[in-house]
């Protein structure tokens, strides 16, 4: 409560002491009408950043009520001037992402093949900070743009960080560090007119792309539905490219790092992409938010495919190529621990903003290989930290510093706030002990394995990275045949944006090197008018055993956990049926979330109340997994004049998704013009034994027999 003020107190804004009320809210009211509210007993005094108190957060010093703002006016200029500065510039790609902390668990010692301190005893944790994102659009681009998603994992060891800075798919546009500046400048939006965000689906990017061959493998991946997930808990993460484990007695195996969600994989499709961007823009980073607060904790297992020189010699592709990738089936992945996110950041800013990853970040115990993107992006990293934080201090920003540990003999500069007590910062001195600081340690320090390398200095590819479509027809082959038309019609979709025909034709005669199959339904696709000629290869397509793991539907949840069923309700709900379905999908460990004509609820049958979290068009389908249509028999005719209603029924069945429904919702699928294709992913929902059935086909995630697209 404000303390008594005189009312001819003209230093005051607030000058009638009688507070005014806002439904649940007492505020007390300025000369002009303004809300003050006033610091008292919990509620902090606010101050300025140096700590003076302040005493009118509403109004800027003025000459009069009417007259100018002085410039001594301190409390408002420091208040601007920090909202000035409030940006840092968002990365350069990957701006958009988003992050949560957990830990990684290890299940066995790895010391046979790793001296890295974290991997040594059974069941121990590490903390780690994971920051997902996509790559092309701003920061402000929603989240199911058709994209490579990054899974960058900080893990805070024993023996310093380590960052594995990984996207969702394990191979790269580009097999030399030296086109990245080209390909992202290519897939951003066109440097004249700004746009468009947040796609490939324009000319720039499939120009770079028809003249880069390499890059053919990866268009398959990100034609696929891998680049539309379903939520950042459904999908894989892969390090890409290889790297070394090395061991106390120094031998060295070849490794390639993978996360494997236990969730199974899921993505959604392209139409239901489209609209969930205008739906909820925030859809992935919302769905872990939602997840980590339930406890409903997301969980990936690291796996390893663990390979020697031999191997290396004999594979078909060379493994320092990072558009290509080991198939699980000639190299198993074997599985060493879990990440487990099972926290929130405190503040977007702070953490998942500031959070600096860089590849050059290992621990001993680890290394890198020559793989040329890995080289080139050791000096990237840490370069673009600087330019987006502004300081080599970067480090000392809590969610960047190490939690050991850490000592050495870098000082000042922007921003620095760990300071190093004492008189020394140099090395070798003559000071010893504490007063001395930190010393080097051949035995904890990281060494570099001893790779024994020779060559003539020159500016070339290796011939060994020069076949570049098998992998990408094996990916293809791999696929189950809706994802194959998924790809295809990616493919139309995309390059029918492209407006310059020969950009199209040249990506078909890419595609008749891949797939002719694949090349003729996205030339009838296109309307090509003419067949092209197969685009002249460096190496001939060779036809490589299909590679199942790599299919998203084969390798699909087996259960329903997880996921969220989106139940439109209306006055007269039967409540026994709603509840059933809720104790069926809890079972599951799978989510019930309420649509309503109103947010404030409905009134079920026997008078009880249920309240809604979303309204109808706030709530369209393209937001659930699976829907149930539980409107009454009044309540359904009025849906059915409903547009969004309507959409909601219509979506839901075109998107193939399982639709409960009680026999009054046969209006609505009338008036959505589905009621004669009623089939086997509609579920007639009466009692609990079919809520329970519901629940059970829904494991499948979709009915993908109703091929509708
Ligand atoms: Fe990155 N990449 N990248 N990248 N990358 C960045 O670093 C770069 C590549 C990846 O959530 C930047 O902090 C080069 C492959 C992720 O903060 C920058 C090359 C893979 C993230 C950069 C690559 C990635 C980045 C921009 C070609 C998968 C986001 C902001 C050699 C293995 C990390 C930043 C986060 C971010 C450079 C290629 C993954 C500019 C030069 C391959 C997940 O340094």
């Amino acid at each position: 409560m404000a303390k008594k003020s005189k009312p001819n107190d003209r230093t005051r804004s607030v000058i009638n002491d009688k507070p005014a009320r806002y439904a649940d809210q007492e505020v007390m009211i300025g000369t002009a009408g303004e809300v003050h509210q006033t610091a008292a007993g919990d509620v902090p005094v606010l101050t300025t950043q140096q700590g003076i108190p302040v005493s009118d957060d509403q109004n800027s010093l003025k000459i009069g009520a009417r007259g100018p703002t002085a410039l001594e006016d301190f409390h408002f200029r420091e208040k601007i001037f920090h909202f000035d500065h409030e940006r840092i510039p968002e990365r350069v790609v990957h701006a958009r992402g988003f992050g949560a902390h957990g830990y990684f668990e290890n299940y066995e010692s790895l010391a046979d093949i790793t001296k890295a301190d974290l991997f040594q005893r059974p069941k121990e944790k590490t903390p780690l900070f994971v920051r997902f994102s996509t790559v092309a659009g701003n920061k402000g681009s929603p989240d199911l743009a058709r994209d490579v998603r990054g899974f960058a994992v900080k893990i805070y060891t024993k023996q310093g960080n380590w960052d594995i800075v990984g996207n969702n798919i394990p191979v790269f546009f580009i097999q030399d560090a030296i086109k990245f500046p080209d390909i992202i400048h290519a897939a951003k939006q066109e440097p004249d007119r700004g746009f468009p965000q947040a796609q490939t689906a324009h000319d720039n990017f499939w120009d770079f792309i028809s003249l880069t061959p390499e890059s053919m493998h990866m268009v398959m991946w990100i034609m696929s539905d891998r680049a539309i997930p379903r939520s950042f808990r459904f999908m894989e993460g892969f390090g890409v490219h290889t790297f070394r484990l090395v061991n106390a007695e120094g031998k060295s195996t070849f490794v390639k790092f993978h996360w494997k969600p236990k969730l199974g994989l899921q993505s959604v499709v392209w139409n239901e992409a489209v609209k969930i961007n205008g739906a909820d823009p925030d859809f992935h980073r919302r769905d872990l938010w939602d997840a980590i607060k339930m406890g409903d904790y997301p969980e990936w297992e690291l796996g390893l495919q663990l390979f020697d020189d031999s191997f290396a010699e004999k594979f078909d592709f060379d493994v320092l190529d990072a558009t290509k990738f080991i198939p699980e089936e000639e190299v198993p992945v074997r599985r060493v621990g879990r990440l487990v996110l099972d926290r929130c950041v405190d503040n977007f800013f702070a953490e998942t903003e500031q959070v600096a990853f860089c590849t050059q970040n290992i621990v001993p115990g680890i290394d890198f290989s020559n793989d040329p993107l890995l080289q080139g992006r050791n000096f990237s990293y840490l370069d673009t930290q600087l330019k987006r934080l502004g300081s080599p201090n970067f480090t000392h920003i809590p969610i960047n510093a190490p939690k050991c540990p850490f000592a050495s003999f870098q000082q000042d500069g922007h921003m620095a706030l760990i300071n190093p007590k004492g008189r020394v910062n140099y090395e070798p001195n003559s000071w010893g002990g504490e007063a001395g600081g930190p010393r080097e340690s051949p035995e904890q320090g990281f060494r570099s394995y001893p790779a024994e390398e020779q060559g003539a200095k020159l500016r070339v590819r290796s011939e060994t990275f020069a076949d570049h479509y098998s992998q990408a027809r094996q990916f293809y082959k791999s696929q189950t045949e809706t994802e194959q038309n998924h790809l295809a019609n990616a493919l139309v979709f995309e390059l029918s944006k492209v407006e310059t025909p020969a950009i199209r034709g040249r990506m078909v005669a890419h595609l008749l090197n891949i797939d002719e199959n694949l090349a003729k339904q996205v030339a009838d696709g296109l309307g090509l008018k003419e067949m092209p000629k197969p685009a002249d290869a460096a190496r001939p397509t060779q036809d490589l055993k299909p590679s199942p793991t790599l299919s998203i539907h084969l390798n699909g949840p087996k259960s329903f956990k997880g996921r969220k069923v989106g139940a439109l309700l209306t006055d007269g709900v039967d409540k026994s049926l709603i509840e059933s379905l809720k104790s069926a999908l809890d079972g599951e460990g799978a989510l019930l979330e309420i649509i309503a004509p109103k947010v404030g609820g409905v009134q079920a049958s026997d008078g009880s109340w249920i309240e809604a979290k979303q309204k109808i068009d706030g709530g369209p389908s393209v937001l659930y997994d699976a829907v149930a249509l539980l409107p009454s028999e009044e309540g359904a005719k009025l849906l059915a004049k409903e547009p969004a209603a309507r959409d909601f029924v219509a979506d839901a069945f075109a998107h193939m998704k399982f639709i409960g429904h009680t026999a009054a919702a046969a209006i609505l699928f009338e008036k959505a013009g589905i009621a004669e294709n009623r089939d086997e992913g509609f579920i007639a929902l009466k009692g609990k034994d079919d809520c329970s059935a519901f629940v059970a086909a829904c494991r499948q995630v979709r009915f993908w027999k109703r091929r509708v697209n």
